[in-house]
């Protein structure tokens, strides 16, 4: 079938939208008619070259929902006409890593989703001879696309597509960080570093977990009011305080007969390897976490002093908030129906298909927070 689609054809070079041919779902596969897709920073990321894993030309997109149209041999789990939300983080309950329950991450098709192609070493996009890769399992700037049947999750038919799309990435991540990997209690005190599209979805899972005091940094200030509506207590803009954003928010943590300062839980949500740093160094001496969210780039890493890890701080990362996707995504739609989380005002932007290279320039501006294309 053939299938439109914003292909990104080089690293840099803004997506060109095209007719593309997309094969049919093979074993153990499903057709979706994507309705929905974010645009997530990780989509940038990839598109400007900086990803170890970028391959071009590729279908980007990893924050969709949709419906399921086909389905290939052996498929049990969904069937035509089912609501689902791609994963990029499949659940296949069978592999090492989800029969540990230690970890969210599923291997059972890590390695080939990590080359751009389907379990079975093959890519199902096309335009003519050429081969198109897919991305992160899920291409969702194409109109139709083919998952592994472990990789979608099936959610309530009533929720609509232009909002839970965010759900397959960035809501998840922001809250999941805080309820699966940070596991923040009642009273907590949290720094978040970024409110963009994943921070302010942090914010609004410590509001939820009941944190006293939620503190927002970012060096733009529009993002004030932004953190303000999820809860956000404190915002500090790095720029505009005297000397280094450390020992400002260490000093701003200091409560009661606890002098010494420092969050239970940072976060960052950047992908500044210095501000991962700083996250860290602003956690608490002797039981402070920081959790990484952000990615970044080839050839970068991040560093502090051991002492800093001696003295009991504790650094973490998440992928997908510690979401087992197939589990928690039909809750967390369920959550947002029952408005026990928000998502529509951070849907800043809806666009055409044509229009998704304004959704990276707003991005790159600072403009949205998330911006969706509605096919
Ligand atoms: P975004 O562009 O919407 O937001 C980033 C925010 O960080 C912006 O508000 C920006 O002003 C702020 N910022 C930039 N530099 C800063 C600095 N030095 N100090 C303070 N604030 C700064 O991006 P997003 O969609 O929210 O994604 C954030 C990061 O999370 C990206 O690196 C993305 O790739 C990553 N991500 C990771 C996961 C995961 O599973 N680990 C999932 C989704 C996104
Ligand atoms: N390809 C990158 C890794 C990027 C990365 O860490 N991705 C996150 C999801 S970001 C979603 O917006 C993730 O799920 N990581 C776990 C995994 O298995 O990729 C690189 O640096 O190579
Ligand atoms: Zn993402």
């Amino acid at each position: 079938m053939k299938t439109r689609a914003a292909v990104a054809v080089a690293a840099g070079k803004p997506l060109e939208i095209m007719e593309v041919d997309l094969e049919g779902p093979k074993a153990g596969e499903v057709l979706i008619e994507v309705k929905a897709t974010g645009i997530c920073h990780t989509d940038e990321f990839t598109l400007s070259g900086a990803d170890p894993e970028g391959i071009f030309p590729a279908i980007l997109g990893h924050e969709g929902a949709g419906i399921v149209v086909d389905v290939g041999p052996g498929v049990t789990s969904v069937k035509k006409g089912d609501h689902v939300i791609p994963l990029y983080t499949p659940e296949c309950r069978q592999c090492p890593s989800c029969l540990s329950r230690k970890t969210n991450l599923c291997t059972a098709i890590r390695a080939t989703q990590g080359q751009g192609l389907m379990p079975d070493g093959t890519s199902r996009f096309s335009i003519g001879k050429d081969k198109i890769f897919h991305y992160m399992g899920c291409s969702t700037f194409s109109n139709f696309t083919v998952l592994p049947e472990i990789a979608v999750a099936k959610v309530n038919p009533d929720a609509p597509f232009d909002t839970i799309c965010y759900i397959g990435c960035g809501v998840t991540t922001g809250v999941g960080a805080v309820f699966n990997t940070a596991k923040v209690e009642q009273g907590a005190t949290a720094v978040v570093f970024g409110l963009g599209g994943i921070g302010l979805n942090v914010i609004q899972g410590l509001k939820l977990a009941g944190a006293d005091m939620i503190i927002g940094v970012d060096l733009n200030n529009d993002k004030k009011q932004w953190g303000e509506r999820f809860g956000m207590t404190h915002f500090v803009n790095p720029k505009e305080i005297d000397g280094d954003v450390v020992p400002y928010l260490v000093n701003l943590t200091k409560r009661g007969a606890d002098q010494i300062g420092g969050a239970d839980y940072t976060f960052d949500c950047t992908g500044n390897t210095k501000v991962m740093r700083q996250a860290l160094e602003a956690s608490h001496r002797g039981w402070g976490q920081s959790i990484v969210i952000g990615v970044a780039g080839a050839g970068q890493e991040i560093s502090t002093r051991p002492f800093q890890l001696v003295t009991g701080r504790v650094w973490k990362g998440t992928a997908f908030g510690g979401a087992r996707g197939r589990t928690d995504v039909p809750r967390i739609v369920d959550w947002y129906m029952d408005g026990k989380i928000q998502i529509d005002p951070m849907i800043t932007h809806r666009l055409k298909l044509e229009e998704i290279n304004k959704g990276f320039d707003l991005m790159h501006a600072g403009e949205s927070i998330r911006s969706v294309v509605v096919y």
